[in-house]
């Protein structure tokens, strides 16, 4: 497996034959590097790499959209640490993937995409779904290989696995062009059925030409494969960082840490990493993909009220979260603070804000380091009144989901999912107002096991994130919180769901609208227009793709229909609960775009 700092160095066992084709090469690199999972939509341009991956035991995931399967391996690599990979094939397969690009490049996900290509000869001559890919992909991933030589396929994937998690990381991507992927013998006869028979002399050139090409294509495909395993090494933040660090949350009256994705990039270290949270014993708030890292109940743990714990606080540690909106560009953080930025990207951890001391490097591994150097930093007092804060808060909840109405309501339906919900769950979000009062309310219940789109802010990442989910945690009970409207751009994976058998409960919060946006229009320009939608039977939907509905109209049908969606879940049955919401005035005021 490629994982950040662990394993050795190995040479694979596989490959030490001359591969057969291409495609071959493609798929030895992937499994030498502890890839099991390919999530594609397939391709002609493309079927070498899936037929040879499939025999060395790699899972294939055939997906309905190109998207969904670029969104799995998301999830994949944000779940495992190690990169996850999705193959498109050329042209219209690969422009189907940027949104999932970029929502995982500014999530800082490893993703590998491997895309088919034109044959090379042909490239810029008018072939099948041939354009020219280089300046589509480049702006969104950290690497393009444009393979030109069969000999190069594996040292290309190699390299685009490692860079894609090096560093800050992020998505890489393999161009792999249709005739370096299938057997010599087959290209050759193509490039010569090609040249033709003609005697002239511009035929002559021809078949000089295209015989000179396929000898450059395959110069040293003879030769034998052995992918070369590298270890990729996880940066670290210098002594002087860790020293100043300590010593001001020494010095801290009111200690504040806010953890976010980037914290939990080596998946294998999320319980070393809750391990020094835990020591440290300062108050913290968890974001993005830090949700659930302290289990359910951590007294160390706030909910609420974020933006003024901030303010109060005189020693602020980012660890992997910038200062962009969701900080108010770095405002919600007391001027006066010392400000702790511990991260992998030095961008990120002056975005707006110049900390007063910087780590750059792994911010899980400075905490670590953080927790040995310091031991506990407990503020009592502090605690406590951050702690009364935010159990102010659970109260009003607790009133707001007392609320009826002639539906269900989202409060109160959050409250009894959060108890339905089994000790593995896994929560994915996909939505507005639905999934950010699920936000508020749901409680992941253990490291990695909530995931949601990140800083792009993406809907429609829901269906593949629950089926990367499931791939990476096969005993997790995935719980998708599937705004209506976010629910649209996935549906059609039901039809994945039912086919690979994976049980995935989906929960649509059906209030007929993109009611985040209306929220904010309505009030603002008096007008509802592209904001509404129907009452429609999504769990009807779910059915004519082979898998299990349930309606869901009212609120005493709440604990019964969710005991249903989890036992059959529990027997292998992918689920949609379509769940009828009252308006409520829950995120009432909260901007949104
Ligand atoms: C790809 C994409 N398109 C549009 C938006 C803008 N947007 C943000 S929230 C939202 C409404 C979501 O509606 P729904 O999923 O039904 O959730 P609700 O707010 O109704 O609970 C929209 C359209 C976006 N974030 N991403
Ligand atoms: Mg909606």
């Amino acid at each position: 497996m490629v994982k950040s700092g662990r394993g050795k160095s190995k040479q694979s066992q596989a490959g030490h034959a001359a591969p057969a084709h291409g495609g071959e090469r493609v798929a030895s690199a992937l499994h030498a590097y502890g890839v099991r999972w390919i999530f594609t939509l397939c391709g002609g341009h493309i079927s070498p790499i899936l037929v040879a991956a499939r025999r060395l035991g790699i899972r294939i995931v055939d997906t309905r959209d190109e998207a969904t399967a670029v969104f799995a391996a998301d999830a994949v690599a944000r779940l495992t640490g190690t990169p996850g990979v999705a193959a498109v094939t050329a042209g219209p397969g690969l422009t189907n993937t940027i949104t999932a690009l970029k929502n995982a490049q500014l999530a800082q996900s490893p993703v590998v995409l491997l895309g088919g290509a034109a044959p090379t000869a042909l490239q810029g001559r008018g072939a099948l779904q041939d354009i020219d890919q280089r300046p589509l992909v480049e702006p969104h991933v950290k690497l393009v290989q444009q393979v030109r030589r069969v000999a190069d396929l594996g040292a290309a994937v190699e390299e685009a696995l490692v860079a894609s998690l090096a560093g800050v990381p992020g998505p890489t991507f393999v161009e792999c062009p249709v005739d370096l992927l299938y057997d010599e013998k087959l290209i050759r006869g193509w490039y010569s059925d090609a040249a033709g028979k003609g005697t002239s002399i511009p035929d002559h050139l021809l078949r000089w030409y295209l015989n000179r090409h396929a000898e450059k294509m395959f110069e040293g495909a003879a030769r034998p494969y052995a992918p070369a395993v590298r270890r990729v090494a996880v940066p670290v933040a210098g002594e002087t960082a860790l020293t100043l660090a300590a010593a001001a949350l020494r010095k801290s009256e009111r200690p504040l840490m806010v953890l976010g994705s980037q914290t939990l990039v080596d998946a294998a270290h999320a319980q070393k990493v809750a391990h020094a949270v835990e020591r440290l014993g300062v108050p913290v708030y968890l974001s993005g993909m830090a949700r659930g890292l302290l289990g359910r109940d951590s007294p160390l743990q706030m909910r609420h009220a974020r933006r003024k714990a901030l303010r109060e606080a005189d020693c602020v540690l980012l660890a992997g979260v910038p200062c962009d909106f969701r900080l108010d560009y770095g405002k919600h953080v007391r001027r006066s603070a010392t400000l702790v930025a511990a991260n992998r990207s030095t961008k990120d951890a002056r975005l707006n804000r110049t900390a007063s001391i910087e780590a750059i490097g792994d911010a899980g591994r400075f905490l670590e380091a953080l927790a040995r150097t310091t031991g506990g930093i407990e503020r009592p007092g502090w605690l406590a009144t951050l702690a009364e804060r935010d159990a102010e808060r659970e109260r009003e909840i607790d009133a707001q989901a007392k609320a009826r109405g002639v539906h269900v309501n989202p409060v109160a339906f959050f409250r009894a999912m959060d108890r339905a919900a089994g000790d593995n769950a896994l929560f994915v979000a996909d939505g507005g107002d639905f999934v950010a009062t699920a936000s508020y309310i749901l409680r992941p219940r253990g490291p990695l096991s909530w995931l949601d789109p990140g800083a792009f802010g993406t809907l429609g990442v829901g269906a593949g994130f629950a089926l990367g989910a499931h791939a990476a945690r096969p005993q997790a009970e995935v719980w998708l919180v599937w705004g209506d409207g976010a629910s649209g751009y996935g549906l059609a994976e039901f039809d994945t769901f039912a086919r690979h058998g994976v049980p995935v409960i989906a929960v649509v919060g059906n209030d007929a609208g993109w009611t985040q946006i209306a929220r904010e229009q309505v009030k603002m320009l008096g007008d509802d227009v592209g904001t509404v939608l129907a009452r429609t039977a999504y769990h009807e939907v779910a059915r004519g793709f082979g898998a299990e509905g349930i309606e869901i109209r009212t609120d005493a049908e709440v604990a019964a229909g969710l005991a249903k969606a989890r036992r059959l879940a529990a027997a292998g049955r992918p689920v949609l609960v379509n769940v009828w919401l009252d308006k409520t005035e829950f995120r009432e005021g909260s901007i949104s775009m």
